[in-house]
């Protein structure tokens, strides 16, 4: 039985967000810089949008040089990774919802298994469809999805789909696709082992099945060799592992935009009750959180011994608040998240 994974990778993530944030700035070249603090220009771009890279302004780049580029034209913004996080934070909720199997890789990609609750593959591209709409409606933000069998092909799918893109490859089709698949864009062969592959007569993966074993082995190690033959021979089936999720959030959409805390409450209830009926224990971290009529995310948190559903609605309701007091805004959607969560125990604990 094939495994149908999703891979979303959101686009030019950090530069995207400050897009949003400030919608001004769209049509320009922006970079987001990393300030080292040595001198005023020393640090190095973390990431640009697309215009950026269009000049020449890519991540990792020396902020002098870049400045140099862009000198006139772009928008250099220092990092706001707190802010991204949020927004991070808030997508990976929103791609949760459809599978407890989240395995999420990093601040801006996400994998997830829906084998158990698509009928088909062609079912599992439907809902690849779905979450991207749903991210794009509920956030603004532009991502890329793969749909394949198995991680390694979605996150390629992923990478080929770059910007705003969805890419599947289903089970009737993979093994076609695997022949025309150059092995350097396989996920772990970066430059050199591409170069060292290529060398030895591997250009596609599918090369490494007839290849000298061996002979592979000695370039690449064992762990890699095996990696890369279960993906050319379609058995690689390495399951999304969902890291201990830390932290759970629900949020809803108000029906309208709104500071009125009597129409808030009722939604906040809601989202109090899907995060408790969702996460494995009591918290000891509870943030309210708000997306404001202009889409930015306003939080206001509090810590305390682990927190029962009817003392988090009134906390909730304080933290409301206090944003209300504190900011001038409508809000759009309210949530709650819950952090430091200590799990109950189950049976399961025992034996
Ligand atoms: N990042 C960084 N320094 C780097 C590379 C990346 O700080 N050298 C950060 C900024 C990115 C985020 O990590 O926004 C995700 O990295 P990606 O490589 O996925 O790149 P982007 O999301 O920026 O662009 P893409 O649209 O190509 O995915
Ligand atoms: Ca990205
Ligand atoms: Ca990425």
């Amino acid at each position: 039985m094939p495994q149908f994974i999703i891979f979303i990778d959101f686009d030019y993530f950090f530069a995207q967000v400050e897009e949003i944030l400030n919608p001004e700035i769209r049509e320009k070249p922006v970079v987001v810089c990393v300030y080292s603090g040595r001198t005023e220009t020393s640090g190095a771009v973390a990431t640009s949008n697309y215009l950026a890279r269009k000049i020449g302004i890519k991540s990792g780049m020396p902020l002098p040089q870049a400045m140099k580029i862009g000198k006139d034209r772009a928008v250099f913004l220092p990092i706001r990774k707190d802010i991204y996080k949020e927004w991070s934070d808030h997508i990976m909720d929103i791609i949760s919802e459809y599978s407890d199997k989240i395995e999420i890789a990093s601040i801006d990609e996400a994998y997830i298994d829906v084998t158990d609750s698509c009928k088909d593959f062609n079912d599992a591209v439907n809902t690849a469809q779905k979450i991207k709409d749903e991210i794009y409606n509920k956030t603004g933000v532009r991502v890329s999805v793969g749909v394949s069998v198995n991680k390694a092909i979605a996150k390629v799918l992923g990478d080929m789909a770059k910007p705003n893109g969805i890419k599947s490859v289903g089970p009737s089709e993979i093994q076609d696709f695997l022949k025309g698949l150059e092995i350097s864009k396989i996920p772990g062969v970066g430059k050199v082992i591409g170069q060292r592959l290529n060398d030895a007569g591997i250009k596609y993966i599918t090369d490494v099945i007839n290849a000298d074993r061996d002979q592979l082995i000695n370039i690449i190690g064992t762990a890699k060799y095996n990696y890369l033959y279960d993906i050319a021979n379609n058995t690689y089936n390495k399951p999304v592992t969902p890291r201990e999720k830390k932290n759970f959030g629900r949020y809803m959409t108000l029906p309208e935009n709104t500071r009125d805390v009597n129409i808030i409450i009722p939604y906040v209830k809601k989202a109090i009750d899907s995060a408790y009926e969702k996460a494995p224990g009591l918290p000891s971290e509870l943030s309210l959180v708000a997306i404001m009529e202009d889409i930015s995310i306003l939080s206001r948190s509090y810590t305390g011994a682990r927190i029962d559903k009817n003392r988090a609605l009134e906390i909730a309701i304080g933290l409301l608040n206090r944003i209300i007091n504190e900011d001038q805004r409508n809000i759009r959607r309210v949530g709650v998240r819950l952090g430091k969560i200590t799990k109950n125990e189950t049976l399961d604990d025992f034996f």
